[in-house]
């Protein structure tokens, strides 16, 4: 992997976690930071040593405060729609990895840093975070893809709150509105949650895993049916050795030995 300035890389046994560090722009992301993203998160699906993906901020301020609004001089009606194309693709394949990706939630998560959030599979909140769309504050609309994803997290007439008023929620709100599925004390409570869901589904059929999160995004692309893409993958599960091994496992009384394949 190409020297990367702005994330930092763990792996904790099988689990990827990967930190988006600017902190003195409260880790906000600027086109450098996108592009690393896009980097790191190209390769986990081809790597068979990583069985998950926990994303976060450095420090305790700020999971990503945002778009880097420095960068936003030079936007324009032109690039702007394919700046937010470009991002929109980036945080469609974190939504689409074929392995679950925790966003753990450290601090503030607005505008294109709720965005990210949300196109993680998990959000986990340190009880501080603070969430929010305030692009209206700027006179633009969020642009990686939060009109779809709040929407279909917190629903529609609570979606059009937030966004139309950019007010900003703290974690209790978030849980209460479904955004996110946990809330912890502190940072590392926070991480070892996150490392302890991980850790429980990797020791899943690493097919079906993949298939799950297939299926379950189906029901929000426009176009698929979703019916259809679920007894689709329910399919390519039974013709699999992890297929035969859970049930065999079952019967036998014992441990599953999954093996991906
Ligand atoms: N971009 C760049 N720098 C930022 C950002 C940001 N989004 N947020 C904070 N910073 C910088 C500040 O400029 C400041 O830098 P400096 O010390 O050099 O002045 C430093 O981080 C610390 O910030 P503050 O001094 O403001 O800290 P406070 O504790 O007073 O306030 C807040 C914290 C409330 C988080 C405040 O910084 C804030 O409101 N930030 C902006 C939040 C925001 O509006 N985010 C949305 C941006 S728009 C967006 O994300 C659109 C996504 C789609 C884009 C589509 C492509 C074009």
């Amino acid at each position: 992997m190409e020297e990367l300035k702005n994330l930092h890389i763990e792996k904790r046994d099988e689990i990827l976690i990967v930190t988006i560090q600017r902190e003195p722009a409260l880790n906000a992301l600027n086109r450098e930071t996108l592009d690393e993203l896009d980097t790191v998160f190209s390769e986990i699906d081809d790597d068979p040593s990583i069985k998950g993906v926990i994303l976060t901020g450095a420090g305790e301020k700020a999971f990503v405060a945002g778009a880097d609004i420095k960068e936003f001089s030079q936007v324009n009606e032109v690039n702007g729609r394919s700046m937010a194309e470009r991002g929109q693709e980036l945080f469609e394949k974190i939504e689409r990895l074929s392995k679950p990706v925790i966003a753990a939630v450290n601090g503030f998560a607005l505008g294109g840093g709720c965005e990210l959030a949300m196109a993680c599979h998990i959000r986990i909140a340190v009880k501080t975070a603070k969430f929010g769309q305030p692009e209206i504050n700027l006179g633009i609309i969020p642009g990686y893809g939060g009109t779809q994803r709040m929407t279909r997290l917190v629903g529609k007439g609570k979606a059009i709150e937030l966004l139309l008023t950019a007010d900003m929620i703290d974690a209790e709100e978030a849980y209460r509105l479904r955004l996110v599925n946990y809330v912890c004390e502190s940072k590392d409570s926070m991480m070892d949650k996150a490392l302890e869901i991980l850790n429980k589904i990797k020791e899943k059929a690493p097919i079906a895993v993949g298939l799950i999160i297939d299926s379950i995004n189906a029901v929000h692309t426009s176009g698929e049916n979703g019916y259809q893409t679920e007894a689709n993958a329910f399919s390519k599960c039974c013709g699999t050795q992890d297929f035969k091994e859970g049930t065999q496992a079952f019967l036998e009384k014992r441990k599953p030995n999954f093996i991906g394949e």
